[in-house]
């Protein structure tokens, strides 16, 4: 009888505090060891000459969201987790979208239901809380975040997904009153609707308009009142997906005076520019995403919050529409105007390629800072620390070993989504995840879906059918499993301590 599973052997582990040399005893799922000659094991891992990270934890993706009429996002839970695990990711967290009129608890059912059995990665669901009516706030949500669910995501902007300030301010009520977090999308309806009306008069109706709707001071004023909301109501709020330096700089302001106010900025932000949306034809609207990108300068203010600590988590911002489909990017209604293009860009597998890339190898932050805004840094903000999001003794054994020197082109076809372009078409990287493990289980290996029946041709509505020979990991079943009173309470303590 061998005394671990697996032994994870000669590599370099990175932590969000630590880099030290040492294997890896992995048992039943969990790290049982780290030490050296650790004996024996079922399968030896030869990690020389390779980091071995925690997993990455994507905190903000969207799959198989309803997104309008005759439009269908690209990924289903199959194909995005799978993509999310060829880019070195054990854990994503996307939404449940309550849509208007319905129940939050049957919108649940139908994520689960969509998500079980279909995931190669760990999954665990924030709410969207599109219809905070008097029976949402006062039972459905309470019931919900003591079941685990403890974060919702409110919009600023999007018809039917809009909330007035005061609705804003009751769900903030409830959060505050549960110790659920508010993640906000910060942008001004009013302004961007305005905006857009005037520009469809005067005929600019391409893709790049969609970035001159929606100008960074209609971001910054709905950031500020975001904040000022939260420090009425003294909650825990995250504005997600930050564009620039103005909106940043409002977040700096209130965390430097003592609130609760976390900041995340996406790949888009550091990569693309406006000038992306300018394509020939509707090129353009492979970039449209919202917040839109904007220019070099605000691509230097994000690194700056990202350096400094204003954001403290990097998350990819996942929301798949193909391009060339007249239910993606390239539906009729879009043609006449960007008002009607789909928003969002795909980006689970090359999220953190590129922040290594990017960051780490080109000496804008070190590989600790690293591996807190691609992993810890999620896992403690979203209650799953110190289960997921480090690698210590007793976590689970949620691991991405990379080789810090391959040099790869991104192109589409390495990453594995339903989705038929990436806006980082041609990019070279240099680092790159080469094996991600789940709870102890090998799921990509060396450019390979281990053990599982897999053709890259196979759109994801084929898999559906297909009766899959290996077990795709369990999701998180019920709630946020990972949500246990011990970990609950490390987020808050964690909240409390997270100052720049
Ligand atoms: N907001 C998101 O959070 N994701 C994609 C599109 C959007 O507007
Ligand atoms: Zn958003
Ligand atoms: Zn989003």
């Amino acid at each position: 009888m061998t005394q671990f599973d697996t032994i994870i052997r000669s590599g370099t582990i990175a932590t969000a505090s630590d880099i030290f040399s040492c294997d890896i005893g992995i048992r039943d799922g969990r790290i049982a060891a780290l030490g050296h000659d650790l004996g024996t094991a079922d399968e030896v891992i030869d990690a020389t000459d390779r980091l071995v990270l925690p997993g990455g934890i994507d905190s903000h993706v969207h799959i198989s969201q309803p997104s309008g009429p005759d439009v269908v996002m690209a990924d289903d839970f199959e194909s995005a987790t799978r993509s999310a695990a060829f880019g070195g990711n054990t854990t994503i967290l996307p939404f449940c979208l309550q849509e208007k009129g319905q129940s939050l608890r049957q919108a649940l059912k139908d994520y689960h239901a969509l998500a079980e059995g279909n995931c190669h990665i760990d999954t665990s669901f924030h709410l969207i809380i599109s219809d905070p009516t008097e029976q949402v706030l006062g039972q459905e949500l309470p019931g919900l975040v003591a079941d685990g669910y403890t974060s919702f995501k409110v919009f600023m902007t999007y018809e039917g997904l809009a909330l007035a300030d005061r609705e804003i301010l009751e769900v903030m009520s409830v959060a505050r009153e549960t110790g659920a977090l508010v993640m906000v999308h910060a942008e001004n309806y009013d302004a961007i609707r305005f905006l857009t009306d005037r520009l469809e008069l005067a005929d600019k109706t391409s893709p790049r308009y969609h970035a001159t709707s929606r100008p960074i001071v209609v971001e910054r004023e709905a950031t500020h009142r975001a904040i000022s909301l939260a420090e009425l109501i003294d909650v825990s709020v995250m504005i997600v997906h930050v564009s620039n330096r103005e909106s940043m700089e409002e977040i700096r302001r209130a965390q430097a005076k003592g609130l609760k106010i976390f900041g995340e900025t996406c790949p888009q932000y550091l990569m693309l520019t406006e000038k992306d949306l300018d394509g020939l034809n509707m090129e353009g609207a492979k970039y449209v995403c919202s917040p839109p990108p904007r220019d070099e300068a605000s691509q230097a203010a994000c690194w700056e919050g990202i350096q400094t600590g204003v954001f403290s988590v990097f998350s990819s911002d996942h929301c798949p529409f193909r391009y060339n489909d007249p239910r993606g990017k390239l539906t009729p209604k879009g043609k006449t105007s960007f008002r009607w293009v789909p928003n969002g860009i795909p980006g689970v597998a090359t999220r953190m390629p590129i922040l290594f890339s990017e960051g780490v190898v080109k000496g804008r932050i070190d590989l600790n800072r690293f591996v807190a805004l691609t992993s810890t840094n999620h896992a403690k903000t979203y209650g799953l620390y110190p289960r997921k999001g480090t690698i210590a003794v007793g976590s689970d054994a949620d691991i991405a070993i990379w080789d810090p020197k391959k040099k790869v082109k991104l192109t589409h076809m390495l990453l594995k989504d339903a989705s038929d372009y990436t806006p980082y078409e041609g990019l070279n990287v240099t680092g790159w995840p080469e094996l991600t493990m789940v709870r102890g289980r090998c799921i990509v290996n060396d450019g390979r879906l281990v053990g599982g029946k897999y053709d890259a041709r196979h759109t994801a509505k084929n898999l559906a059918g297909v009766k899959r020979e290996y077990e795709p990991s369990n999701i998180n079943r019920s709630k946020r499993c990972f949500v246990g009173a011990e970990t609950f309470t490390a987020r808050l303590e964690y909240q409390k301590g997270l100052r720049p």
